[in-house]
């Protein structure tokens, strides 16, 4: 295999600033490309020769230079490069190719899905388009004509502005677009299809007005509504945040079954996979719609982070999805509910990133090394990439960090940068030293903070000592100390703030201090400390780290209760119970029974009391950690025993809580039609967190509930939440309340994919052999990734029944994945990620699973992909 390295970065030795491209589709079975390059040398690039192209499944048909046609001896095509032979310092490259789009069941360059023809070239696509230098540091202006059937692909785009179009002999038609911002290639896309077109507009602060389109499979119009109103919030709240408008005369939005990511942010045409983007209350969660505002923010804002500014390299990465997701966490927390949205980043980091550090592919937020990009699209580049972001928000305040961004757009506007650029920008702008905080883009790993404290009465003094550490990861056996915020509080024994003032300082710190930690272990003296105080550690979650601290049961239910911090509440309820699910798994492993105390019943009794006040919060604060983080937390994971004691926590609270679940059943019912707004989505997921704990006794009377809850919902977020407490229920109920769903359904794709997954999610045995037969099931195709993710990835994050004690689980993982694996090798090794962390788990499964990667890793034409993630695994 072989390794790219950042090490090993050169500039380009060319550059092309010009690229005139004419693509006829001419069938779904064949296109022409004619691509009319400007190529210069570099002067800043190594001098070269022949002039060495990327191509990737690309038949290059003639080469000319200047006009004039190469002789064959001229130019050579290989499986990955078209290289010309002596080439002048300055030229004009014109090549002529074919492409098949109906046969690029990778989904990378163009493809057809559908209603037509579709892109995607993140991150190395184009190259499966035409052959070019296709790498972020090469940006150029495209001028692209698209030819197509007329009936059969009315909607013809691509970036930028549509400049002429008209009609050809033959019943065809052609449109030419010019984006008039350079850009590099992976944010080049295309669109040729039958679809449906609704506009609107927005007018930016400076008065231009931009058109806005949504394009989508016709009949769907209705459900791009949603999405149209969340690309104007974002617009305006880009303006209100950090100054930055549109910069386009035309902004189109087309939705697409059939694709490897949730969006993408191509120059002027962003194209999202259906399920990210199309909405309507009764085939949408609520889940659904929060998500598909962020990520229509998301891709909007990647037009200054990331499209104004790029990355130089892959390794690169984080500085625009870091930074974008930063900026999408900000525009969540404006628009919904601050705490609940810092809730959901840190679950997510929790149950995505850390298990990845921790693994055989962890990698730094700026990796130095990978064999394929596409599989370095990870968690840690995207969340914990925007964690760093945060930290520097966190370090220098808010005023600066705007006035660093300015700094940064200023700067580099139009470049193409590393993550460095963003540092320095903040860097410059605070005044503040970010040597040391530049280690968090090099080192792998979730660091440990370990916190003790002394207070001293007759001073009244209390001192807090942070020692950090962080464990070994693949290529890095030590590290040294990082630079992070860490913020603090301090409560009374009695629940009330004290006022922060630390050794040698004038004047107070107020109820929270930011502290900054350098060095292996730091001291903190805070003076005038009246009473022995509980801490209250990495407020709003400073840092993306383990923090501990012996708290005892008392101190965690007096912060649940009392901190001024909402993200610290939450926290140390979670604590709360995870120190009994972990006593539970060592109990029960020993062969002890598994008990809880009345303490914790009656702390989440009080949030139960207190859910009026914030439903979204106490439905946050009353979900138990997933199995996934507790399984993170042991030293040898059993699956099996994990699932078992946090379901026997959850049938302990719903018998001691079974009134109050009930009666708070009833009374968060969400009155009048359906909205998806922060509040009324908030009640909802209380009350069915309610209707969840009491399905988990399984009661006749709650079971009807339940069904008539499924047979009545008005909107999709309560069937959802019905059904899926149905699927892991041992009742007659079960099976027809599925099959039904199904029934319903089945022509809503989107809907059908819920389905799948939560068949797949089934906490019941016989969900292998049910996940098998779906796999067979008219309804499911490898084809398509939205019908893998739901039923595949579903049953891949399902702590029991994937880690069926018989190997089952895995078995039939293989046998998926391998089947996979040469139609959409992306996707594949995705879902053969699933195995890679055998080595933590008890020794039986850690033999299944490894016997599993090493059938995976034997299999004869394994893709690149694939590959990689298994070398890893077992290295
Ligand atoms: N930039 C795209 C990622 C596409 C990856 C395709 N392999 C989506 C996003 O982060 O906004
Ligand atoms: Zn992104």
């Amino acid at each position: 295999a072989t390794t790219v390295r950042l090490a090993d970065y050169r500039r380009p030795a060319f550059l092309i600033p010009e690229v005139v491209l004419d693509i006829d589709l001419q069938s779904e079975d064949e296109a022409r490309v004619a691509a009319t390059l400007s190529v210069q040398r570099n002067p800043d690039g190594a001098s070269s020769s022949s002039l060495v192209l990327d191509l990737d499944e690309v038949s290059v048909e003639s080469v000319a230079i200047d006009g004039k046609l190469l002789p064959p001896e001229r130019w050579q095509a290989d499986g990955r490069y078209l290289t010309v032979q002596d080439v002048p310092a300055s030229f004009r490259l014109d090549t002529v190719s074919r492409i098949h789009p109906r046969q690029n069941t990778k989904l990378m360059g163009i493809y057809t899905s559908s209603t037509g023809f579709f892109s995607l070239c993140e991150a190395e696509g184009f190259r499966r388009i035409t052959p070019f230098l296709d790498r972020p540091d090469v940006m150029a202006r495209y001028t692209v004509t698209l030819h197509a059937d007329r009936e059969r692909y009315p909607v013809l785009l691509a970036n930028g502005n549509c400049v002429a179009q008209g009609e050809e002999g033959g019943a065809r038609h052609w449109a030419r677009w010019v984006d008039p911002f350079p850009k590099p290639s992976y944010l080049f896309a295309v669109v040729a299809a039958r679809l449906d077109r609704s506009q609107d507009s927005f007018r930016t602060r400076s008065g231009r007005n931009v058109l806005l389109q949504f394009f989508v499979e016709p009949g769907k119009l209705d459900q791009g509504v949603f999405a149209l109103e969340s690309l104007k919030h974002a617009m305006k709240w880009d303006e209100d945040t950090y100054g930055l408008e549109v910069d386009l005369d035309e902004y189109n939005i087309v939705a697409v079954g059939d694709f490897n990511a949730g969006a993408m942010e191509n120059k002027g045409l962003n194209i999202f996979n259906t399920k990210l983007v199309l909405a309507r209350s009764d085939i949408s969660t609520d889940w659904d719609f929060n998500f598909i505002d962020r990520t229509v923010a998301h891709e909007y804002f990647h037009n200054w982070t990331g499209n104004r500014v790029t990355c130089r390299d892959w390794f690169q990465l984080a500085l625009k999805e870091g930074l974008t997701v930063f900026r999408e966490q900000q525009y969540a927390g404006d628009r919904y509910s601050r705490a609940v949205a810092r809730i959901q980043a840190v679950r997510n980091l929790r149950t995505g990133q850390f298990p990845e550090d921790a693994g055989p592919m962890a990698h730094p937020v700026r990796p130095s090394a990978y064999q394929q990009v596409s599989n370095f699209y990870t968690s840690t580049v995207y969340q914990k990439g925007a964690e760093l972001v945060r930290m520097m928000h966190t370090l220098v305040g808010p005023a600066k960090f705007r006035q660093a961004m300015d700094l940064y757009f200023r700067e580099h506007d139009g470049q193409a940068v590393t993550t460095d650029a963003l540092v320095a920008a903040v860097e410059e702008a605070s005044g503040e030293d970010l040597s040391q905080f530049r280690l968090w883009y090099e080192q792998s790993g979730t660091a440990r903070l370990s916190v003790r404290d002394q207070y001293d009465e007759t001073s009244q003094t209390y001192v807090l000592t942070v020692t950090q550490s962080c464990p070994p990861t693949p290529g890095q056996p030590t590290k040294k100390p990082m630079h992070m915020p860490l913020t603090v509080g301090l409560l009374t024994p009695d629940g009330r703030e004290l006022p922060l003032r630390l050794e040698g300082e004038k004047t107070g710190r107020g109820g929270s201090a930011v502290l900054s930690l350098r060095q292996e272990t730091e001291v903190f003296r805070f003076i005038d400390v009246p009473v022995p105080p509980v801490p209250s550690l990495g407020r709003n979650f400073s840092a993306p780290v383990i923090i501990g601290y012996p708290y005892d049961d008392q101190a965690l239910q007096l912060l649940l209760g009392y901190d001024s911090d909402a993200f610290n509440r939450w926290e140390a309820g979670q604590r709360l119970a995870m120190d009994l699910l972990l006593r539970g798994v060592a109990d029960r492993r020993a062969g002890r029974p598994v008990q809880f105390p009345d303490y914790l019943a009656e702390a989440f009794g009080r949030v139960l009391a207190d859910a009026q006040k914030d439903p979204a919060f106490a439905a946050e604060a009353l979900t138990l950690p997933a199995e996934i983080i507790i399984a993170e937390r042991l030293e040898e994971i059993d699956p099996q025993a994990v699932h078992e004691v946090r379901f026997a926590m959850r049938r302990f609270l719903a018998e001691r809580l079974h009134g109050a679940f009930r009666s708070a059943y009833d009374l968060f019912a969400t009155p009048g039609p359906y909205s998806p707004d922060a509040e009324s989505s908030g009640r909802r997921a209380l009350r069915n967190l309610c209707l969840a704990f009491l399905m988990d006794l399984g009661e006749a009377e709650t079971r009807s509930l339940c069904v008539a809850q499924l047979a009545g919902a008005t909107n999709m977020t309560d069937a959802m939440a019905a059904l899926a407490a149905l699927a892991s229920c041992d009742c007659p109920e079960r099976r027809p309340a599925l099959d039904g769903f199904y029934a319903k359904w089945k022509d809503e794709p989107l809907v059908v994919d819920k389905w799948l997954s939560t068949e797949a999610l089934s906490r019941l045995p016989g969900t292998v052999a049910r996940v098998r037969e779906l796999s067979r099931h008219p309804a499911f195709t490898l084809k398509n990734p939205n019908k893998v993710y739901a039923l595949v990835g579903s049953f891949g994050v399902n702590q029991v029944n994937f880690h069926a004690a018989d190997g089952s689980g895995y078995a039939l993982m293989v046998e998926l994945a391998l089947a996979l694996d040469p139609i959409n090798p992306q996707v594949a090794s995705r879902m053969v990620r699933n195995l890679e962390r055998y080595k933590r788990y008890e020794p039986a499964r850690r033999e299944l699973m490894r016997a599993a990667l090493q059938t995976i890793a034997a299999h004869p034409g394994l893709s690149r992909e694939t590959g990689e993630v298994v070398g890893k695994a077992l290295a």
